[in-house]
């Protein structure tokens, strides 16, 4: 039923192009489906409406019941600055846009919502279609019912691919010029898509993302969030917002209408012109399910010749939560870090160069995530003659600290054949020695600036400050002295007890502990050998 119809849409087969990456220029379509605002929502929505009693959280990490309260349209408060209200846009002369939503099990009150919004706060002429990408959902109608609306276009992945290869998949179907790209649980705000247009039209090689306003989970109350951030990361290569710098803060109060330029995107919504999408190599589809993704796509538009920026006169609400609401491929709790650190991996090894080892420092366990094959990537990055990373570092995020060779070293700690090591234990559990294997894991160890011993996000900590005390191994916390080792002449003395000593006496019987410091005593020594290879 579902590849029928598919057929039946209402696909523009011929191509125009009037000169060289100028924009297309169509024949009108003829899609006689019905206007969003003649779709019945009401019934759309009762379908999956919470029965009482029902946790209204359990499904999707976020208050569904509010959600379906609100039903497909609301208003929402206007959170652009006043400037923007006088900014003028040629609606006439701006590039079509293909909206692409992917989802996997999203709530159909968001969904429908995310749709409207688009319709409603769009001009229609503007509007090539909505192309929503079925992530393999549990029930097939979320999507099919929603064929009755004009200008939408539905794609169901038969089997679950992800939120990478599923915008993938839409983007290749796309008719317009520029593709912009929303989760399933958005609304867009007043005016949202012009000023995205507009900046892509000018220069095909910029992409550009609005300010993304807070949709609460408890109660879907429209928040505005703060037009003074940007996106970054620390080397743990983890999406954080960054405070302006005072410059940028200076322009944006002298022009609050004005770009601001991001190292990074959040990942979600965007919109970006679709032959430079194609040129820069879309994404990179052998990575999976989630995360990451964002990272690299930023990577590789700065380094490839584009600019990344927030227009702070497009707003778009986004569902912020906390938790993933659907399962990974492979089960589990912590599948999801595995997922996230083999993209992010990916990523690493393409883009960083050198400066990949940063990243294994601060996150040794990434070492040893499998991450495929990534010459095709390596081959891209060669033919389109990307930057450097030493580049995008010095010119895009000059605010990430590059960590000097003492602040954070990645490496082992050696005693004659035998090296400190976890033996898979977490927290409040022991940490002792073992055969050097040489090939990290386990063995991996950091030692930072703020004189931690760490192994991923777990330090070597001394809990009872006497001789012959077991040392455990406990998350790190900055003001934890207790976790803190003065390493020198090969020994590793507590900071907050000068007088004792990591030791691996009795090592066999209770683990790595600590005794009065003592000259030359064979089982205080250690060196710590640096690994060079990231
Ligand atoms: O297997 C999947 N298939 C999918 O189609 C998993 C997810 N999805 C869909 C999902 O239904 C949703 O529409 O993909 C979209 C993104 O997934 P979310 O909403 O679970 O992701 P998120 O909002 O937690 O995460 C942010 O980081 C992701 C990293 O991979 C993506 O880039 C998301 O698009 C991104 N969201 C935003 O940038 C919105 C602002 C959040 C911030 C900061
Ligand atoms: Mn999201």
């Amino acid at each position: 039923m579902l590849q029928e119809n598919l057929k039946s849409q209402h696909i523009v087969d011929s191509i125009f192009w009037n000169s060289k990456h100028s924009y297309r220029v169509r024949p009108t379509i003829k899609d006689d489906r019905l206007p969003l605002s003649e779709f019945n929502a009401k019934e759309y929505l009762e379908k999956t409406q919470l029965v009482q009693q029902q946790d209204a959280f359990l499904k999707h990490k976020f208050n569904q019941e509010a959600s379906d309260n609100i039903g497909m349209t609301r208003d929402i408060p206007d959170t652009r600055h006043s400037q923007c209200h006088s900014v003028h846009y040629d609606v006439d002369k701006l590039p079509l846009a293909s909206i692409i939503i992917t989802y996997h099990n999203e709530a159909r009150s968001t969904l429908i919502r995310t749709i409207a919004s688009v319709f409603n706060r769009s001009p229609d002429s503007l509007i090539a279609e909505v192309i929503v990408v079925d992530d393999s959902s549990e029930s097939v109608d979320d999507g099919t019912d929603l064929m009755k609306i004009k200008k939408l276009r539905i794609l169901r992945n038969e089997k679950r691919q992800g939120l990478i290869r599923s915008r993938v998949r839409g983007a290749n179907m796309a008719t317009g010029d520029v593709l912009v790209f929303l989760d399933s649980h958005c609304e867009c705000n007043v005016g949202w898509l012009e000023p995205l247009l507009q900046r892509v039209a000018e220069n095909r090689t910029r992409v550009v993302s609005p300010i993304i306003d807070v949709i609460s989970t408890d109660n879907f109350q429209y928040i505005a969030a703060s037009s003074n951030l940007k996106g970054g990361f620390d080397w743990n290569l983890v999406f954080k917002w960054d405070f302006l710098t005072k410059n940028e803060l200076n322009t944006q109060l002298n022009n609050p209408t004005s770009p601001i330029k991001t190292p990074v995107i959040a990942g979600g919504l965007f919109a970006i012109d679709k032959s430079f999408f194609e040129e820069i190599g879309k994404y990179d589809t052998l990575m999976d399910v989630w995360g990451g993704e964002n990272i690299e796509i930023s990577f590789r538009i700065w380094q490839c010749h584009g600019s990344l920026e927030i227009l702070p006169c497009s707003r778009v609400g986004h569902v912020f939560r906390k938790q993933h609401p659907y399962t990974f491929p492979g089960g589990g709790g912590n599948v999801s870090k595995y997922f996230f650190s083999r993209n992010t991996r990916r990523a690493a090894e393409v883009w960083m160069d050198e400066y990949k080892m940063y990243y294994y420092a601060t996150v040794p366990i990434a070492r040893t995530v499998h991450y495929g094959d990534v010459s095709s990537r390596l081959e891209l990055r060669n033919k389109l003659h990307c930057k450097p990373f030493k580049w995008y570092l010095e010119n895009v995020y000059p605010e990430l600290k590059i960590p000097s060779s003492e602040d954070l070293q990645l490496g082992f700690i050696k005693q004659s054949d035998l090296c400190i090591d976890t033996m898979g234990h977490s927290k409040n559990e022991i940490v002792t020695v073992f055969a050097c294997h040489y090939t990290g894991g386990n063995q991996d160890w950091s030692l930072t600036r703020d004189k931690k011993i760490k192994h991923f996000d777990l330090c070597i900590t001394l809990v009872d400050e006497h001789p012959g005390s077991t040392l455990l191994l406990q998350d790190c916390h900055p003001d934890d002295t207790k976790q803190n080792w003065l390493y020198s002449n090969n020994k590793f003395m507590n900071v907050e007890d000068n007088e004792l000593c990591i030791d691996s006496a009795d090592f066999e019987l209770r683990g790595l502990n600590v005794q009065t410091c003592e000259f030359n005593k064979d089982s205080q020594v250690w060196d710590f050998i640096i690994s060079k290879q990231g």
